[in-house]
């Protein structure tokens, strides 16, 4: 197995998160990376190494030119206009009656992001390129024929839609990792999405596509974040009518309940019958998560990487969520070992 990072996700610090009203230390921090680097590295993995750069056409492959143009320029355009210097932040938010484009530096966040928990700060955009060449890096060594690559990836990004940022991600990795391996000539990839939150922008960017099928198993939207999408009825449009599985749980759910529910996801991708798997590992699923309702022991890591594993797949894992700190490291070793073994 390859372990892909990069020391660039510390230019992204966010100073702070609104949750519920107020303004909070923020959940995803800089700690996050370092700390599952460390137990990588710890558990004897195999190599880490350094991202290759892709440029600009991978991007552009999955994301809105203007969205991106936006990403690049939002701080300092933001601060130049009199913007809070400790990060861009929208105060009006497009919503359903209200939905015209509006470019000004400091009314742009409201268009281009769905919440207000992604802070951009002057090294963001510097540090969610290098995240998506992270997960482009890992594409590569499957084409290459790698079985395994783990792309440590920060900013996550399974919550970034093609023109939207939200939730902690700006850049979707994942999505432009499976994109990139489409292009590169799979007929089909699949993407298994087990963050504890509804990956709603891989969902929104592969919605009406048949050769890549999206299965995310996540809390019910109806209880948890991201609330406005992630139902079990949002199965697709046009071509992609069938091709979007989502699984949404109930809170409390132990490791059996979720290796059950594991098993129906794993044989839709059997089904399929993808030449990649791509893996959005979040690991905010564990009892301990700050923000997660759910109740998964350490020990369901690497269960959940041994049945994966089992599907015989290349598979490019791709870190998202996680915020219980002090064992996510463990925890994500944890599943790479049951995925390696
Ligand atoms: N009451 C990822 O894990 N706030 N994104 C949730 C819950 C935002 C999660 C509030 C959560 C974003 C990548
Ligand atoms: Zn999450």
């Amino acid at each position: 197995m390859i372990t892909i990072a990069s020391p660039e996700h510390a230019q992204h610090r966010a100073p702070h998160e609104f949750l519920d009203g107020r303004l909070i230390p923020p959940y995803e921090s800089p700690e996050r990376a370092e700390i599952i680097l460390a137990a990588v590295e710890r558990a004897g993995l195999g190599p880490i190494v350094r991202p290759r750069a892709f440029g600009d056409a991978p991007l552009h492959a999955v994301h809105a030119p203007d969205f991106l143009g936006y990403l690049e320029h939002a701080y300092g355009r933001w601060v130049a206009a009199g913007g809070d210097p400790a990060a861009v932040l929208p105060s009006t938010l497009a919503v359903r009656w209200m939905d015209r484009r509006c470019l000004h530096p400091l009314v742009a966040p409201g268009y281009y992001s769905f919440d207000l928990s992604a802070p951009i700060v002057a090294g963001t955009y510097r540090a969610a390129r290098a995240s998506a060449d992270i997960a482009l890096t890992g594409a590569a060594l499957l084409l290459e024929g790698e079985p395994l690559a783990f792309a440590l990836c920060r900013p996550p990004g399974h919550n970034a839609g093609s023109d939207m940022y939200g939730g902690y991600c700006y850049l979707n990795n994942a999505a432009i990792a499976a994109e990139q391996l489409v292009r590169s000539g799979a007929a089909r990839v699949a993407i298994l999405d087990i963050d504890f939150h509804h990956g709603n922008g891989t969902q929104q960017i592969f919605y009406g596509r048949d050769d890549v099928l999206f299965v995310s198993i996540h809390a019910d939207p109806a209880r948890e974040y991201p609330y406005f999408g992630g139902y079990a009825d949002e199965r697709g449009t046009g071509a992609g009518t069938g091709f979007n599985l989502n699984l949404p749980l109930e809170a409390g759910v132990d490791d059996a309940r979720y290796l059950a529910v594991l098993d129906q996801a794993l044989a839709a991708i059997q089904a399929f019958g993808p030449r990649f798997l791509v893996l959005s590992a979040g690991f905010d699923t564990f009892g301990g998560d700050p923000i997660g309702d759910f109740a998964l022991a350490a020990a369901a890591y690497p269960a959940i990487g041994r049945r994966i594993a089992a599907l015989g797949l290349p598979t490019l894992v791709v870190q998202e969520g996680g915020y219980a700190v002090a064992a996510l490291g463990e925890n994500a070793a944890s599943l790479l070992r049951g995925m390696a073994a």
